[in-house]
């Protein structure tokens, strides 16, 4: 009798432990991209890339149709991931260079003080290193950006080291050795801030030329003409005349040398693609100073120099000019953005296996999200900012296991606000009151509040550069796109998105949509005193 006793209350005693190990907040990691499009993802529809890892994260949790950005850039973005605030709250409102504020409230210091272990690893681009965080190993050279080849790394302690190798097989290896290290008796917090897919898309030597023997269908809005829309017709964005061939596409790009390679090598090098073209002083030394195609090493350089020498011999013996060349280009550019994502997510497969074999993954939260949109040639533009779907929609997929239910599809709207809430609310802490958006994690459990939101604000200001993308503000909703340029356009656009979803005709002036217009003009100014984003309400009330 005595014996079944013990043994009961051994069992007892097994099972609570048991519980209160599920009963521990779980671990999250969030694997933030760089202008990562959602259009470039299998799971979000594209059919002629896989993205099998980050699809496996959709498969065995949710994937939000609807994830919005508040301002469509990378420092931004990142500020607003960190304080649940839009940037008129946490004072980053472009990639300008002035630092983040590091005195305000970040989401992570919340997780510290209720017992987790916070990390950021790779591209944070904040011009500052923010409070919350146990360990630090961030992206340093090039204003934050850092280098595709042999990167530079900043630490919690602002030492510096440059690391053999590309960036996003190193970010992982990172994450890794972080892992190690890290106290198990605590849960953790991890940021693995990617470098790719971000401009010049440099692909990782296995990946060169992994797609060229696609043939990417050009987007039928792809020679747009901007009708209707003065800031569209404005940008300097365009693949057509924005794109470079030699900085961004790499045709005649010399690798490997610097400011101190002798003028003569570059000329010898360059007679190979162009026997009888005879380059300047100046021009050779303009090969030198693109730092991301410096920093390659010898191997490096000569693998890249073979597989782009050959496309530069095709290209020039074609002579394309016009359209041909554009469509050329949009070829080129496809094929390097997607083989620089395909090292994304096979490093995506490392960290997902490294989940499964350590056991982690049951109790592991794991995100993957892009910092904003971008534009894979719809309406014959690469980069971002644009309220237009493809930069304000971003991809979000988050796996939960035993919480979210596998194959989930969220359609309601959220917005980067929201994602510090969410988070803080899987790890059971309280969204603080000076954090403007709310936690979706009931959406992700099926269970939407009914008042849940219907539209997004947004509000984006970096001009004239780099892309002479005009400020705006604006909202959207499931039908109806308004929009109120200023700065460098003044003027509003309307869209139709039932008619018009690739949002080509502004309507703003059509008689029939001004009861719809009214109403919206309304409530976007709701939004603005509801935001408290002062500096809008005055544009707002400034008649043009
Ligand atoms: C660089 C790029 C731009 C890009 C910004 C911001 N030019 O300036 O094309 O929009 O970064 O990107 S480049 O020739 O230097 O690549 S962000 O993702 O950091 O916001
Ligand atoms: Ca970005």
């Amino acid at each position: 009798m005595k014996k079944i006793k013990l043994l009961l209350l051994g069992l007892f005693i097994g099972t609570a432990i048991i519980n209160a190990q599920h009963q521990q907040h779980p671990n999250i990691i969030l694997i933030f991209s760089d202008d990562h499009a959602y259009q470039a993802i299998s799971a979000y529809g594209n059919n002629l890339v896989q993205t099998p890892h980050i699809d496996r994260i959709a498969k065995e949790g949710a994937l939000l149709e609807n994830n919005f950005v508040t301002n469509s850039i990378c420092g931004p973005s990142r500020a607003t991931l960190l304080t649940g605030k839009y940037s008129h709250k946490n004072g980053y409102y472009d990639n300008g260079g002035t630092p983040f504020n590091t005195a305000q409230l970040v989401f992570p210091q919340l997780l510290q003080q209720n017992g987790y272990q916070t990390a950021w690893i790779g591209k944070m681009h904040l011009n500052a290193l923010p409070k919350g965080f146990n360990y630090l190993n961030v992206l340093a050279s090039a204003g934050g950006q850092g280098h595709y080849f042999n990167p530079t790394f900043v630490n919690i302690n602002n030492d510096t080291s440059t690391y053999k190798g590309y960036v996003t097989n190193l970010i992982t290896d990172f994450f890794f050795e972080w892992m190690e290290q890290r106290d198990p008796n605590k849960p953790f917090f991890a940021v693995i801030g990617e470098k790719a897919t971000h401009r010049s898309w440099l692909p990782d030597l296995p990946d060169l030329g992994a797609y060229d023997a696609i043939d990417f269908p050009l987007p039928d809005d792809f020679f747009d003409n901007y009708e209707s829309r003065p800031a569209a017709q404005q940008q300097d964005m365009t693949i057509d005349k924005t794109m470079r061939l030699k900085e961004d596409l790499k045709i005649g790009q010399i690798f490997g040398i610097n400011r101190n390679t002798d003028l003569n090598e570059i000329r010898k090098r360059l007679k190979e693609y162009y026997p009888n073209k005879k380059f300047t002083d100046k021009e050779l030394r303009n090969f030198a100073r693109n730092s991301d195609y410096s920093s390659l090493d010898a191997e490096q350089a000569a693998a890249y120099q073979k597989y782009y020498g050959e496309i530069t011999k095709k290209f020039e013996a074609q002579k394309l000019n016009g359209k041909d060349l554009a469509k050329w280009k949009f070829q080129r550019y496809l094929k390097d953005y997607y083989a620089t994502a395909r090292s994304m997510d096979r490093n995506i497969g490392r960290i997902l296996s490294y989940l499964d074999s350590t056991g982690l993954s049951k109790n592991t939260v794991v995100i993957y999200a892009s910092d904003q949109g971008f534009y894979l040639g719809e309406h014959g533009w690469f980069d971002k900012r644009f309220i237009y779907d493809q930069s304000l929609k971003t991809a979000f997929v988050i796996r939960y296991p035993g919480v979210i239910k596998p194959g989930t599809r969220i359609k309601e709207f959220v917005s980067n606000v929201d994602w510090a809430p969410t988070l803080l609310d899987i790890a059971g802490i309280k969204t603080p009151s000076e954090m403007q958006g709310a936690s979706f994690l009931p959406i992700l459990k099926q269970q939407t509040p009914h008042n849940w939101k219907k539209d997004i604000y947004y509000h984006y200001y970096e001009y004239p550069q780099p892309h002479h993308v005009s400020p705006h503000l604006g909202i959207r909703t499931k039908d109806y796109l308004l929009i109120r340029f200023y700065k460098g356009v003044e003027g509003w656009e309307f869209f139709d998105l039932k008619k018009d979803p690739k949002q080509l005709y502004n309507v703003y002036n059509q008689k029939e949509y001004a009861p719809i217009i009214a109403q919206l003009k309304s409530r976007l100014k709701e939004l603005i005193i509801h935001y408290d984003d002062k500096e809008a309400l005055d544009i707002f009330n400034t008649p043009i």
